[in-house]
């Protein structure tokens, strides 16, 4: 073999032994970078609690514990074990909001779960509010340790009226629907004035069979229904019944009327009113002074006459608001929502 081509084999020899050795190199520097990008993802991913995580990402979490918890955990039992009956309420005490926070520290969110069983009751509370700070602060106070010993899945919604013009009860509760259903599968929606108490835990802040009437013996009427008709204060509605009624009216603005307007959209639809018994469903009133801008309304009288041909066309089908703030608190979701006016 001539010296040249010698030479030229030796050349091509080495430079195969270079490229085999650049390959594993660059095969090399891929795996490690692999290795600590996955590490990256992973440690990134196991963060509990981001506080730049999108609210997408938190409502599929959300979704999946529901759908994780399912899958493993039983049902909750059809009366909570938790329940003590006959409570003591006096709203004479000081309670801070703080108080409230420190006493119910599983509280997140607004709301609660049982974490040892699915509840079937996954419950909106609306309460539509304006100027009540004093009266929230008290609801909150008792109704936080009672609605978790119910064993509900729920949270709290305040609906607040922007501005300071005619109150509008009913509307605001439709508005609350809306927004909560936005948030969670709700099957559930208890509409609940913001100063009355129950003073039994086992008057249940959930739903049955028929739209439920939960106040059935006030203080303020000597602990009796003022008329059987009666569907004012607090109010219970699966998701189902209510769209049934189309929700409630949006015009009823200032005080009375809009329950009795609710109460005979149920009995047009063929539902009846469920209660709780006189004894369970003794509940107290914070009393209070009529509140500015809420007047009684002068056309109930006659709009209640009526409800049969509104509700087709007036409820949760005609319903536009504006949302002026939504405030993701650990005791309640206040939402202040403008209604706009008569
Ligand atoms: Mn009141």
């Amino acid at each position: 073999m001539p010296a040249t081509s010698t030479g030229s084999f030796t050349l091509l020899h080495r430079f195969c032994a270079l490229v085999v050795l650049l390959t594993f190199v660059h095969i090399s520097v891929s795996l490690v970078f692999y290795v600590c990008s996955t590490d990256v993802s992973t440690a990134f991913l196991s963060i509990p609690k981001n506080p730049n995580r999108t609210v997408a990402t938190e409502q599929l979490r959300s979704a999946e514990d529901h759908l994780g918890k399912e899958l493993e955990l039983q049902q909750c039992p059809d009366t909570s074990p938790l329940l003590v009956g006959p409570l003591t309420v006096e709203f004479g005490v000081e309670v801070t909001l703080q108080q409230v926070k420190e006493k119910n520290p599983d509280v997140m969110e607004g709301g609660w779960r049982p974490s040892d069983c699915v509840s079937v009751q996954r419950v909106a509370i609306l309460i539509p509010f304006r100027h009540r700070d004093e009266h929230l602060k008290l609801w909150l106070h008792y109704m936080h340790p009672i609605l978790q010993r119910q064993q509900l899945d729920y949270r709290v919604y305040i609906i607040n009226q922007a501005g300071e013009r005619r109150f509008n009860r009913a509307k605001l509760l439709n508005v609350g629907f809306t927004e909560a259903l936005k948030d969670y599968d709700y099957n559930c929606f208890v509409f609940s004035d913001v100063d009355i108490i129950p003073l039994d835990d086992r008057n249940i802040y959930g739903c049955f069979d028929q739209p439920r009437h939960l106040s059935v013996s006030m203080d303020k009427f000597r602990f009796r229904l003022p008329y059987k008709q009666y569907f004012g204060g607090v109010s219970s509605l699966s998701k189902e019944q209510f769209l049934k009624i189309n929700g409630f009216p949006n015009n009823y603005w200032g005080w009375g009327g809009e329950d009795d307007d609710i109460y005979n959209r149920c009995v047009f639809k063929g539902m009846t009113i469920s209660r709780p018994s006189a004894q369970i469903g003794r509940c107290r009133m914070i009393k209070h002074k009529r509140d500015a801008k809420n007047d009684a309304n002068p056309r109930r009288h006659s709009q209640i006459t009526h409800t049969r041909e509104t509700m087709e066309t007036d409820g949760i089908n005609s319903l536009t608001y504006k949302v002026v703030d939504i405030k993701k608190l650990q005791l309640f979701t206040n939402i202040t929502v403008d209604v706009g006016q008569p």
